[in-house]
């Protein structure tokens, strides 16, 4: 780990070009330029390795995705830490314009419609064009969205929600302070605690716990560490800090002798913590971030399964330390056995350079062989009106065929033919029945009319779970972190109906989406519906999403028994020809 340079993380370079894409968008840049942009901030995102660390054009130049002109601007942000390009779009496109992509409901193309329809350029601006009813003469601007952005115009900017970044933003600064921290003379351990630990989709701070012997002060070196934007000491033992992407830390020195203690307070969660401290008090003992004690004798504290014992519990995973009933199961002997990567034997959806995926179905095939999957399914976007990376009928079939070919020569995983098919707002389905007969895999999914009213999307959901041969409903709420909320859906019925009819709910790893989450997650199993952990790998790396779709899984309790993939080869087929009811 090179302490040099800007310090510039995968996350940053994606958020770069991300915001390219938009920006291009706003000023009506050709649809090719912006896919472009877009697609390399999503295969930046997912790299399993630091692109500063490759550091050569070059390489760059190989990964999926990226061209020569991409590569070139990849090296100017990693080694200078800007991007001119995007600078320069910056000031071609007011900030106030570039404020409204925050709002709800409203991506590149609506703003760009607005700024060029009602020469909207900041809030103020659409704030009035909303008192005046102008947005009525605009294409794409119903009433349901306009009653969203008056109620989100009417918040104040002091009563948004403060800043969370999604877990694996937060994973690419965490980690390599993790490394430099652990590196520090005289500290022997390094935790990161809070809801980074529990595996929550989204972190607000980092809680950092270092073991170090009295005397040794670890915040000296820290002072230098390159994503360190602010350091305040208070004396040895804490600290706070902010990293370069806005990022804040907690740090506290802690002695072996109450570090369980201390990594279990400070894991939390918090009503999790009231619990537990209840619980002792119940016993006469009293816990604290020091250890739990018998009057002034420390009982236990240096572990954290020391502690869960001597107060009579199970230990009990971070995943599940959320308040949801995990302490009551700890006593009862009766936590879940939870879900966890190895018992996945297949992915059931993955694209490959047939639809918007950046490799070929054989390099898919390499990538998933390489992680011991017995079986994928390839599941490219169908074609149909309007989508131009799709696959259509005849194209299905000329892949069913090399799938088939592949089938023959390979012993140790097999090919599932599948498609991912969109839900049109009706609720068709975008392929028909006699294509869909033909896949062993079909997944539908919803990308786009996310803001129907609950009652509309609900009925839309079930009607596609109406139609024959549907073996999984993908990213079932429709929400991107930080971007889009979950669609409005009364989740119940959607359960229900999925449960009848044999259909499975996905997990989704990418890490944006992590749909359904934990609170969903938990509904499903409780209700019966079995679940199927995705990857939705748009790139072989990808295929590495299936760890995030696990975490989020085991937070919802889900068990092996729970999980669609998680089923032999064979026992999958039975699963997905079962005739529906
Ligand atoms: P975050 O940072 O918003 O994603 O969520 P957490 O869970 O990391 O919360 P944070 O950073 O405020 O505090 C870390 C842990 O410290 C928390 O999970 C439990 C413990 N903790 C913090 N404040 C309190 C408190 O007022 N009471 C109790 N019992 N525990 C607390
Ligand atoms: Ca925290
Ligand atoms: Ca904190």
């Amino acid at each position: 780990m090179g302490t040099h340079g800007p310090g510039i993380h995968n996350a940053d370079v994606a958020e770069a070009f991300e915001e390219m894409g938009d920006l291009l968008a706003i000023e009506g840049e050709s649809p090719f330029r912006i896919r472009a942009y877009r697609r390399a901030g999503q295969v930046v995102r997912s790299l399993p390795r630091e692109l500063a660390e490759m550091g050569k054009e070059s390489e760059y130049d190989a990964l999926p995705g990226i061209g020569t002109d991409l590569a070139a601007k990849i090296a100017e942000l990693v080694t200078t830490g800007h991007l001119k390009a995007l600078e320069k779009l910056r000031r071609r496109v007011p900030a106030g314009v570039r404020e409204l992509l925050g709002l709800p409901g409203l991506g590149p193309v609506r703003v760009r419609a607005l700024m060029t329809g009602l020469h909207v350029r900041d809030r103020e601006d659409l704030k009035r064009a909303l008192a005046a009813g102008a947005l009525a003469t605009l294409h794409g601007f119903g009433p349901k969205l306009k009653s969203r952005l008056e109620s989100a115009l009417a918040a104040e900017p002091a009563a948004r929600e403060a800043r969370r970044f999604p877990l694996s933003v937060a994973a690419e600064y965490a980690e390599p302070l993790r490394r430099y921290l652990g590196a520090i003379r005289g500290v022997t351990r390094v935790e990161i605690a809070g809801s980074y630990r529990r595996g929550r989709d989204t972190v607000g701070d980092l809680d950092v716990l270092l073991c170090a012997p009295a005397g040794v002060d670890p915040f000296g070196p820290l002072e230098h560490y390159r994503d360190l934007r602010e350091l305040s000491a208070a004396g040895t033992t804490k600290a706070a800090g902010v990293l370069r992407n806005g990022l804040q830390i907690d740090l506290r020195v802690v002695p072996k002798e109450s570090f369980g203690a201390a990594l279990q307070y400070f894991t939390g969660s918090k009503d999790h913590g009231i619990r537990l401290r209840r619980r002792a008090r119940e016993r006469g003992l009293k816990l604290s971030e020091y250890g739990l004690f018998r009057g002034d004798r420390r009982i236990a504290g240096e572990t954290e399964e020391g502690l869960y014992r001597a107060l009579a519990l199970e230990f009990v995973p971070p995943q599940l330390r959320e308040d949801r009933g995990e302490i009551e199961a700890a006593a009862r002997h009766a936590l879940p056995v939870l879900l966890e990567r190895a018992d996945l034997l297949g992915d059931l959806h993955m694209h490959t350079d047939a639809s918007d995926g950046n490799d070929t179905l054989e390099e898919m095939v390499a990538a998933a062989r390489a992680r011991k999957l017995s079986y994928i399914a390839i599941t490219d976007h169908g074609k149909h009106l309007g989508i131009v990376h799709g696959v259509d009928a005849d194209r299905l079939a000329r892949q069913g065929e090399a799938i088939d070919k592949l089938n023959d020569r390979l012993r140790d995983i097999t090919v599932l033919k599948g498609a991912e098919v969109d839900i049109l707002e009706d609720g068709r389905l975008a392929l028909p029945d006699a294509v869909l007969a033909k896949l062993d895999v079909v997944v539908i999914a919803i990308h786009s009319h996310f803001g129907l009213s609950g009652a509309k999307q609900t009925a839309r959901l079930l009607r596609a779970l109406d139609r024959p041969h549907v073996s999984i409903l993908a990213h079932p709420t429709g929400r991107l972190l930080g971007e889009r909320e979950p669609y409005t859906l009364e989740f119940e019925r959607v359960l229900d109906a999925a449960r009848d009819r044999g259909c499975t709910l996905e997990v989704n790893g990418q890490p944006l989406r992590l749909d359904l989450d934990d609170v969903h997650v938990m509904a499903a199993c409780d209700r019966g519906v079995l679940l199927s952990i995705g990857s939705d790998a748009h790139s072989s790396d990808q295929l590495a999403n299936l760890e995030g779709g696990v975490r989020q899984a085991r937070r919802g309790w889900a068990r092996r028994e729970d999980v669609l993939n998680t089923r032999s080869l064979g026992e999958l087929r039975d699963i997905l020809r079962k005739p529906r009811p």
